[in-house]
């Protein structure tokens, strides 16, 4: 187990208040998930406009659709890992934890975080464009024709932020507000590019939070972060739970002085 964190890190273990876990594809790829810009990453083989975004599906939904079937397949048959485990842990023994995903994978909510805000939607759920009535994922899609509401007839599509799109104010401003009020800030597996997500670790930073990026390779974030955990999210975040566990047990030794 890992426990050669820098006192600074090691200090926000113990006596962080606030908390946000800002996460990106990379933490579900020890699920079995693909990443968007990995090596053999998604967009490697199709470009996002062509079927992440309103165009490609107002071209062709059945495509669209297809293609959130084939991913919906993969990410009902894997399990959240020790990553998404760990974040549960840490919201057991912090006061305000917040999680912040980029992903639509819902392996947060399935691994049992409570406080999530999903920035780009979730593939469980889709919505009729007119009248807003939503519909699980096992809603079926009628294959020759565009899928259709059974209230009004009304478009139905997947609840994704595709590009070009508002993120959904109220998960972005809430995200925003835990953000400027962290004061330990972990961004992990995500390569922070795509905007305004990827705005969330600096306006932690300005803000005064400890940010610390969790990812194998470095990223545009990390010459400002304060620190870089190099490696997979699993095993780093497990360690970091276990320390946090540890050392907010026990009481600290300014506790015990202060005690007597
Ligand atoms: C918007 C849903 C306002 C679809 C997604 C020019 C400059 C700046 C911005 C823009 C620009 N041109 C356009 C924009 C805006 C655009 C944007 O940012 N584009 C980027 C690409 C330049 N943003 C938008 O359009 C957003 N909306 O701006 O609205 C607006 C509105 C109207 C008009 C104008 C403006 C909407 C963005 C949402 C797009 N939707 N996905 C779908 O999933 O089907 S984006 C997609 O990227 C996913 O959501 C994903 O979450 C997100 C970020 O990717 P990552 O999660 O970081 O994944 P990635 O593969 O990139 O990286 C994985 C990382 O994991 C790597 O670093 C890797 O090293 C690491 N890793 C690998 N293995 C592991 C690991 N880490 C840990 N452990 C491991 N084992
Ligand atoms: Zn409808």
């Amino acid at each position: 187990m890992r426990t050669d964190f820098s006192p600074a890190l090691a200090r926000q273990l113990r006596e962080a208040h606030a908390v946000v876990a800002f996460s990106g594809a990379g933490i579900s790829v020890e699920s079995g998930v693909p990443t968007f810009r990995g090596a053999d990453g998604i967009w490697t083989k199709i470009k996002p406009e062509e079927l992440a975004s309103m165009n490609a599906f107002m071209k062709n939904p059945a495509l669209v659709w297809e293609w959130y079937a084939h991913r919906r397949t993969i990410i009902e048959s894997i399990e959240p890992n020790e990553g998404h485990r760990a974040l549960v842990r840490m919201e057991r023994v912090v006061p305000h934890f917040t999680i912040v995903t980029q992903n639509i994978d819902n392996l947060h909510r399935r691994a049992g975080s409570k406080v999530i805000h999903e920035l780009h939607g979730n593939i469980e759920r889709n919505y009729c464009m007119k009248c807003g009535r939503t519909y699980r994922s096992d809603f079926t899609v009628n294959k020759e024709k565009m899928p259709v509401c059974t209230e009004c007839g009304g478009l139905v599509r997947p609840d994704i932020v595709w590009f070009g799109e508002m993120l959904p104010e109220e998960e972005w401003e809430a995200s925003v507000r835990a953000s400027e009020e962290a004061d330990l800030f972990f961004s992990i597996g995500t390569s922070a590019v795509v905007y305004p997500a990827a705005s969330l670790p600096w306006i932690a930073k300005r803000a005064g939070a400890y940010v610390v990026e969790i990812n194998p390779e470095a990223t545009s974030l990390t010459k400002d972060a304060d620190e870089f955990l190099q490696g997979s999210s699993g095993p780093i975040l497990a360690a970091l739970a276990d320390e946090m566990e540890r050392c907010r047990r026990e009481p600290s030794t300014d506790d015990r002085q202060r005690r007597g």
